[in-house]
C-alpha cells in the first residue's frame, strides 16, 4: 500500500530525564543554572511523580514506543553511591510502558551529568569513560531484560559545541583541543557501552538488544552557489552529522543510526579561515516558516540526510523531530510533512525504522527555559495540567493505522 509504513514501526515521541522529571539538584545543570542566573529547571513538568499519568496518555495517543534518558545523577548523587530506590524508579519506568505495550527507547546520556563528575572534569577527564561503564553496568542490572532499544549519546556534536566550543552550556569552555577531548571519551564510551551491553544480554541469553547514538543532524544547504560554500557544507556534513557515527560504525559498533532532525542550516562562507568554513552562516535568506527559536521549517531536508544515509546500510530511528511553536496547525504541518518525507526514503528502501516526536510534553529547552513549546502535550507549569493538544490527535491517527 503507498501510504503503509513497515510493520513493526515504532510510533512514538521522546523526552530527556533533566527536562521533564523535575528536581535533579544533583546534576551539573541545576548548579549552571544557580550560577549563571539562567531559567531555573526547577520542578519542570514533574514526570518524575506523573510518569504513570504522562504514558496513560501516550498510550492514548496510539504510541507503540517512548524514548526516555536516565538521569545518572539521580543513579549516582556521589561517586560510587548508587541509590537504590532511584533504580526502582527506573525499573517502574520500563515496567509502565511495558505494560501499555509500549516499546522503552532509552538513553544512557542525555546532556547532564552528575556534579561529582562536572568537578572531576566531566566529559574532559579520560576517567569518564570509567564511571560511565560503571553507571552503564547498574542500569542494566534493573532494565537489561525489559529494553530492546538502547542510546548510550545523545547529540555528542551539539554537547561539545555548545559545552567546549561556543560556552552556551555548562562547562562553559572555549577550546577545541577540550572539544576534541570530549568528543574522544564520549566515542571511547559509546564504544565500551555497546561492547557491555551486547555482552550483558549475550551471557544471560537474552535476545541482542539494538544499540544507537542519537546524533543531531542538520541539512547544510549552500546559500549562494559557490565553490566555498559547497566545500564548506561538505565539511560540516561530515564533521558535525557524520564523523562520530561513521567511527561507531567502522568499529562494527552501531546497530541503528537514531537521527535527531529539525531544520536546515544556510550555509553562507565569508572568509576562508577555519572559523569561517565550518560556522558562517545566512540569517538573511531564511525563506520558509520558522519555530519560535528562529529554525526554518525544512522537511525535504530529512529525505536528502536519509537519502545520504542509506550507504551505511544500517537501521535509522528518527530519534527526534518537533517544533517548538503556539500555533498547534503548524505544529501538525510540521509532523505530516516530515513524515511524508520519512515515507519517501522508506519507498526507496531506507530502512527507517521508527519515528519519536520531540516532544511528548512541553518542557525545559535548556539555555531557553521553557518558553519553547515542542510538546504533544501541553504542560500548564503552574498547576502541571496536561492537555493532548489537537496535533497530538492527528498524529495518533497515524500511529494506530501505521499509514499517512
Ligand atoms: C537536543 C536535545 C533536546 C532538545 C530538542 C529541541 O537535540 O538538543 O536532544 O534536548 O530539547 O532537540 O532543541
Amino acid at each position: 500500500m503507498k501510504n503503509n509504513f513497515p510493520e513493526g514501526f515504532l510510533w512514538g515521541a521522546a523526552t530527556s530525564a533533566y527536562q521533564v522529571e523535575g528536581g535533579n539538584c544533583f546534576c551539573d545543570w541545576w548548579e549552571w543554572e544557580e550560577s549563571s542566573g539562567k531559567e531555573r529547571s526547577n520542578q519542570a513538568c514533574r514526570h518524575y511523580e506523573l510518569f504513570k499519568e504522562d504514558f496513560a496518555i501516550a498510550s492514548g495517543l496510539g504510541h507503540n514506543a517512548h524514548r526516555f534518558s536516565i538521569e545518572w545523577s539521580r543513579i549516582e548523587p556521589q561517586p560510587g553511591k548508587f541509590v537504590q530506590e532511584e533504580l526502582k524508579h527506573y525499573f517502574e519506568v520500563a515496567r509502565v510502558l511495558g505494560g501499555l505495550n509500549i516499546e522503552p527507547v532509552v538513553t544512557l546520556h542525555h546532556f547532564t551529568i552528575p556534579l561529582w563528575l562536572a568537578k572531576k572534569g566531566g566529559w574532559e577527564n579520560p576517567r569518564v569513560v570509567f564511571y560511565y561503564l560503571r553507571f552503564v553496568e547498574k542500569i542494566l542490572e534493573i532494565l537489561a531484560p525489559q529494553v530492546k532499544y538502547w542510546i548510550t549519546i545523545n547529540e555528542p556534536m551539539v554537547y561539545a559545541y555548545h559545552g567546549y566550543i561556543a560556552a552556551a552550556w555548562p562547562p562553559q569552555k572555549s577550546s577545541l583541543f577540550r572539544a576534541a577531548q570530549v568528543k574522544k571519551n564520549l566515542l571511547k564510551a559509546h564504544l565500551g557501552a555497546y561492547s557491555l551491553i551486547q555482552d550483558y544480554y549475550r551471557k544471560r541469553n537474552i535476545p541482542a538488544p539494538s544499540i544507537g547514538i542519537a546524533q543531531s543532524m542538520q541539512a547544510f544547504v549552500c546559500c549562494e552557489d559557490n565553490f566555498r560554500n559547497r566545500l564548506a557544507a561538505r565539511l560540516r556534513h561530515y564533521l558535525f552529522n557524520l564523523e562520530f557515527i561513521d567511527k561507531a560504525i567502522g568499529k562494527n559498533a552501531l546497530d541503528f543510526i537514531g537521527v535527531n532532525y529539525y531544520t536546515r542550516s544556510l550555509v553562507d562562507v565569508k572568509s576562508w579561515g577555519i572559523k569561517g568554513l565550518l560556522l558562517d552562516i545566512c540569517e538573511k535568506h531564511k525563506n520558509f516558516p520558522l519555530n519560535s527559536m528562529g529554525w526554518e521549517i525544512y522537511p525535504q531536508g530529512l529525505f536528502d540526510l536519509l537519502c545520504l544515509l542509506k550507504v551505511y546500510n544500517i537501521p535509522i530511528i528518527i530519534s527526534e523531530n518537533g517544533i517548538c511553536t503556539q500555533d498547534d496547525n503548524l505544529r501538525w504541518s510540521y509532523i505530516y510533512e516530515h513524515l511524508k518525507q520519512i515515507k519517501l526514503a522508506i519507498d526507496k528502501e531506507i530502512q527507517v525504522k521508527g519515528y519519536l516526536y520531540w516532544s511528548l510534553l512541553d518542557n525545559f529547552e535548556w539555555d531557553k527555559g521553557f518558553a519553547p513549546r515542542f510538546g504533544l502535550v501541553e504542560v500548564d507549569y503552574t498547576t502541571f495540567k496536561r492537555k493532548a493538544r489537537d496535533s497530538a490527535f492527528k498524529f495518533a491517527e497515524i500511529c494506530r493505522a501505521n499509514s499517512l
